[in-house]
């Protein structure tokens, strides 16, 4: 029998349910894989937590990445952080809680979560290509103050890989402000971490509880399963 079905790309096998994507309309979205988060002596670990919680979804990520820069996927990172003037952080964002050094205070790679800052670039395993997007964003969502609505516009985005740190804080606003938006959202679990293991778990089991109330959950080898070329 003549095989004339052009390649399609695969269902992701994803909780609650398995979701079959519009390749072209759907981009990887990498969320704040910033030294801040991920080293230490950056914000995340003047805030007292222990940054080597996150290291696991590096090599995921990664895995992701180099499929969607194979495959053509537009990809999306972020990076958290300010103004070296600080126009753009609440005080109460600032002023919050009792961090070893706040946001802005000269640290070891730089001043704490400010633009430019060697301690906001994101880490070299994952580093942006130049023809990538890299979305600057003040707060923990990646749509609040940002191109990012925009972007996914122009691009006829319609769905959204989204991976990065931390589960529950920027992984979890970012994908609510997409849900709201309209967007379909795959999280990739390996591809996510917290400082709290238990918050890793709980904000994954919060997106994909209800039927999906915020989106999907599938682990890496599931999304790069479903990104391969296949003939079926
Ligand atoms: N503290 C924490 O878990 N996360 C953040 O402050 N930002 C992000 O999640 N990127």
């Amino acid at each position: 029998m003549l095989n004339s079905a052009k390649p399609t790309k695969g269902v992701i096998g994803a909780e609650p349910e398995p979701i079959k994507l519009d390749w072209p309309a759907t981009a990887l979205l990498i969320i704040d894989m910033q030294r801040d988060f991920m080293e230490p002596g950056g914000f995340g670990e003047t805030l007292g937590n222990d940054v080597s919680q996150l290291a696991r979804a590096v090599k995921p990520i990664g895995a992701v990445l180099t499929a969607a820069r194979d495959t053509g996927m537009l990809v999306i990172h972020t990076r958290e952080g300010h103004l070296p003037d600080l126009s753009d952080a609440p005080p109460a964002k600032v002023e919050r809680g009792a961090p070893s050094l706040r946001i802005g205070d000269p640290g070891p790679m730089g001043r704490i979560l400010i633009r430019g800052e060697a301690g906001h670039d994101i880490i070299p395993e994952l580093y942006p290509l130049d023809s990538e997007i890299v979305i600057d964003k003040p707060g923990k969502g990646a749509f609040y103050a940002t191109e990012l609505g925009d972007v996914l516009e122009k691009y006829g985005i319609e769905n959204l890989l989204v991976c990065g740190v931390t589960t529950e804080v920027c992984v979890n606003t970012t994908v609510r402000e997409a849900n709201d938006r309209g967007y379909r959202c795959v999280v990739i679990s390996d591809g996510c971490a917290s400082y709290f293991p238990e918050f890793h778990e709980m904000g994954l089991k919060m997106i994909k509880a209800q039927g999906g109330i915020f989106g999907w959950v599938a682990n890496s080898a599931a999304v790069l399963e479903a990104m391969k070329v296949s003939t079926t």
